[in-house]
C-alpha cells in the first residue's frame, strides 16, 4: 500500500465529478418511528407521529449523506399512510421546512414521498382522478403553499396502483396522466415528480401460468414512453421482480427512450439476509450497470442510459432505498455500512470496480492493516455468492417466510396471491419465461438478449431457473445434475460462511474490541441460518426427488 509522504497532499489536485445527476436516497421511513424493511432500528426521523426535534442526529447524516456524494433524499415511505399523508400541510410542513434547512447545508435536497388520493383524505373530495378539474386545482394549491414553506423541496416520489395504493387506474387513467398532473402542479417551483414504475397485479391466481409479474412494469410503462413531461422521472427497479438476490436487468431499460429514468436499488437487505448476513451488494449494482441493453446497438449499457446520456434524457441518476436507522452505528450491523457507501461511490461513479470501493472503505473503517484488509476483502468480495449459493441459486428468488421474508420457507409463496412461484414439482423446477412454451418474457430484451436468455444452452447458468423449467436430472455445464448443483451449492455456501468465522477471529485485536465482539456474534446468527437455510432447501429436494446426495453428506429424509 502506497502512502503519501508528508506534505505531499497540500500539492495533490483531484477534480473529480459526478456521473450521475440524481444520486438519490429513499427512506421508507413511517410517523410512528417504524422503518419498513429496516434493520437498523427506529426512523431518526419521527417519533409518535411527529417529527423529531433534536436535529444534531440529522446533521451528522447529512454530513455522512454529503460525504459519499448523495445530492437528495426522499424522508418517508412510498407506503404513505394516513398521518404520512398529511405531511405535505401544516403543522407538519414547518417540521419538515426544519429538516429542509440541515439537508441544505450539505447540498442534499428533500423530497416527500405523496399519497395519490390525498385530494380524497385531505381535500374532501370525491375523487383523485388526475383529469378533473377540482383535483388538478388542489394539488396546484398544495405546490403553491409546499414551496412557499420549503422553497428548495425537491419534490415528490409516488407508488401509485402498486400494491394496494392508490392510484390513476381507478379512473381508467393511464400513469402518464397521473404523473403529468402532478408534474404540471409543482413546475411552477421547479419541483420534480419521481414516479415508481413498481407496478404489478398482486392479486393473481397461482394456477393461472401465463400472467407473469416479470412482465408487468415493461408492461404498463413501455407504451408510455414519450408521454411524460419534462419535470417527470421514471424510478424503475433493477430487477423486474423485486430486489432478489440475483434478477436479470429490468428490460425498461433500454425500452423507454424518450423517458427521464432513474435506477431504484435496495440498500437495505431485505431479500439478501437483513443486515443479520454479511452480504456485500456492489458487485450486483455493478453487474446492473454494466448490462449491454444492445437498445442501440452493442456497448449500450446501462449506467450510460440512467446517467441520461444514451437517449439524452434531461433527468437521469440513481436512487437507493437506505439502510440506515437510529442503531449505534447506522446501519444495525457494522458490516452493512459498506452497502451504504458503496452506493454512494457508485452513483458518483458508476466505474469504480466493486473491490475498489471495498477496499476504500476497510481503509476508512479498519485503518490500513494489511491482514485486515486482505481478509474483510475476501469476506466482501465472496459474500454475495455465498448468500446466494445456500440461499436461492441459479436465479429461482423467494422461498422465504411470507410477510418478514427472513428465513427459507420453500412453498411461502407458493399458492399466494404475489405472482412469485417456483414450479418445483418432482421432475424439476424453475419459470419458463421464453416465448416458445412460457410466459414470454423474454421477448421484451432486445436482440441478442432475448435469444440469449430464450434459449437453455445460452442463458446464463446463473439466471437459469428464472428463465427455464429445469428436470432435477438435466446436466448444467459442466456435467453435473441441477439436483446435485443444488445440493452442492447449499453445502458450499455454509463452508464459506464457516470460513468467514475463521477469517474473522484472526482478527482479534487488530479490529475494536467492540467491533469485533459485534461481528463474531452476527457471524454466528449467520452461520446458524445459513445451515438452516441448507438443511430445509435440500430436504425439500430430497423429498420431492428420493435422490441423495452423490457425495453422501448429510441431507434430513
Ligand atoms: O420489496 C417490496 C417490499 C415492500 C415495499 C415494496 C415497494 C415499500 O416488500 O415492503 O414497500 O417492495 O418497493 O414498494
Amino acid at each position: 500500500m502506497s502512502r503519501l509522504r508528508r506534505g505531499t497532499l497540500g500539492r495533490k489536485e483531484i477534480i473529480d465529478n459526478p456521473v450521475n445527476p440524481i444520486r438519490m436516497i429513499n427512506h421508507w421511513d413511517n410517523m410512528d418511528g417504524s422503518v419498513e424493511r429496516g434493520y437498523a432500528g427506529q426512523s431518526i426521523f419521527y417519533k409518535d407521529y411527529q417529527i423529531i426535534e433534536d436535529l444534531e442526529r440529522i446533521k451528522d447524516y447529512a454530513r455522512l449523506l454529503a460525504s459519499v456524494g448523495i445530492n437528495s433524499l426522499t424522508i418517508n415511505n412510498v407506503n404513505v399512510h394516513y398521518q404520512e399523508t398529511k405531511l405535505i400541510c401544516e403543522p407538519y410542513l414547518s417540521g419538515i421546512a426544519r429538516l429542509a434547512e440541515v439537508f441544505r447545508n450539505y447540498g442534499l435536497k428533500v423530497y416527500l414521498s405523496i399519497n395519490f388520493a390525498a385530494p380524497m383524505q385531505l381535500g374532501g373530495l370525491e375523487t383523485a382522478d388526475p383529469l378533473d378539474e377540482r383535483v388538478r386545482k388542489w394539488w396546484q394549491n398544495v405546490g403553491k403553499e409546499v414551496w412557499r414553506t420549503v422553497p428548495d423541496l425537491g419534490g415528490f416520489l409516488v407508488k401509485a396502483d402498486s400494491e394496494n395504493r392508490p392510484g390513476p387506474f381507478t379512473y381508467g387513467r393511464t400513469h402518464a396522466d397521473g404523473a403529468n398532473m402532478l408534474a404540471q402542479a409543482i413546475a411552477p417551483f421547479d419541483g420534480k415528480v419521481i414516479w415508481r414504475c413498481f407496478v404489478y397485479n398482486c392479486h393473481v391466481d397461482w394456477r393461472d401460468r401465463k400472467t407473469d409479474r416479470a412482465k408487468a412494469a415493461y408492461d404498463h410503462f413501455k407504451k408510455l414512453d414519450g408521454q411524460f413531461d419534462d419535470n417527470v422521472v421514471l424510478q424503475i427497479k433493477n430487477g423486474p421482480m423485486d430486489f432478489q438476490i440475483r434478477e436479470p436487468i429490468s428490460p425498461l431499460f433500454g425500452a423507454l427512450e424518450a423517458t427521464n429514468q432513474i435506477m431504484e436499488f435496495q440498500i437495505t437487505q431485505e431479500y439478501t439476509g437483513q443486515q443479520k448476513h454479511i452480504c456485500y451488494l456492489a458487485p450486483m449494482w455493478k453487474e446492473c450497470l454494466e448490462f449491454d441493453t444492445y437498445a442501440k446497438g452493442q456497448g449500450t449499457l446501462v449506467k450510460d442510459i440512467v446517467k441520461g446520456e444514451t437517449f439524452k434524457n434531461i433527468h437521469g441518476g440513481i436512487a437507493g432505498v437506505c439502510n440506515i436507522g437510529d442503531s449505534q452505528c447506522w446501519t444495525g450491523s457494522p458490516m452493512a455500512a459498506v452497502n451504504l457507501y458503496g452506493f454512494g461511490r457508485l452513483c458518483w461513479n458508476p466505474d469504480l470496480s466493486a473491490e475498489k470501493i471495498a477496499k476504500e472503505w476497510i481503509n476508512l473503517t479498519f485503518g490500513m492493516d494489511e491482514t485486515v484488509e486482505e481478509a474483510v476483502l475476501e469476506i466482501l468480495l465472496t459474500s454475495r455468492k455465498a448468500y446466494e449459493d445456500y440461499t436461492v441459486p441459479l436465479g429461482i428468488g423467494w422461498m422465504v417466510n411470507v410477510s418478514h421474508h427472513y428465513g427459507p420457507n420453500i412453498e411461502g409463496y407458493e399458492y399466494s396471491p404475489w405472482g412469485t412461484y417456483h414450479y418445483a414439482d418432482y421432475k424439476g423446477i424453475g419459470v419458463d419465461r421464453t416465448v416458445k412454451n412460457g410466459t414470454g418474457y423474454t421477448a421484451q430484451y432486445h436482440e441478442p438478449n432475448a435469444s440469449m436468455y430464450e434459449n437453455k444452452e445460452t442463458c446464463p447458468e446463473e439466471l437459469l431457473l428464472f428463465f427455464h423449467h429445469i428436470g432435477y436430472d438435466e446436466k448444467l455445464k459442466d456435467g453435473r445434475t441441477l439436483l446435485q448443483y443444488i445440493y452442492d451449492v447449499h453445502f458450499a455456501g455454509v463452508e464459506q460462511v464457516q470460513k468467514y468465522v475463521k477469517l474473522w477471529r484472526n482478527l482479534e485485536g487488530k479490529v475494536s474490541n467492540a467491533y469485533y465482539e459485534k461481528v463474531s456474534n452476527e457471524l454466528e446468527v449467520q452461520l446458524k441460518d445459513a445451515i438452516e437455510w441448507q438443511d430445509i432447501v435440500n430436504t425439500y429436494f430430497y423429498r420431492k426427488t428420493g435422490i441423495g446426495d452423490e457425495k453422501g453428506r448429510k441431507i434430513y429424509p
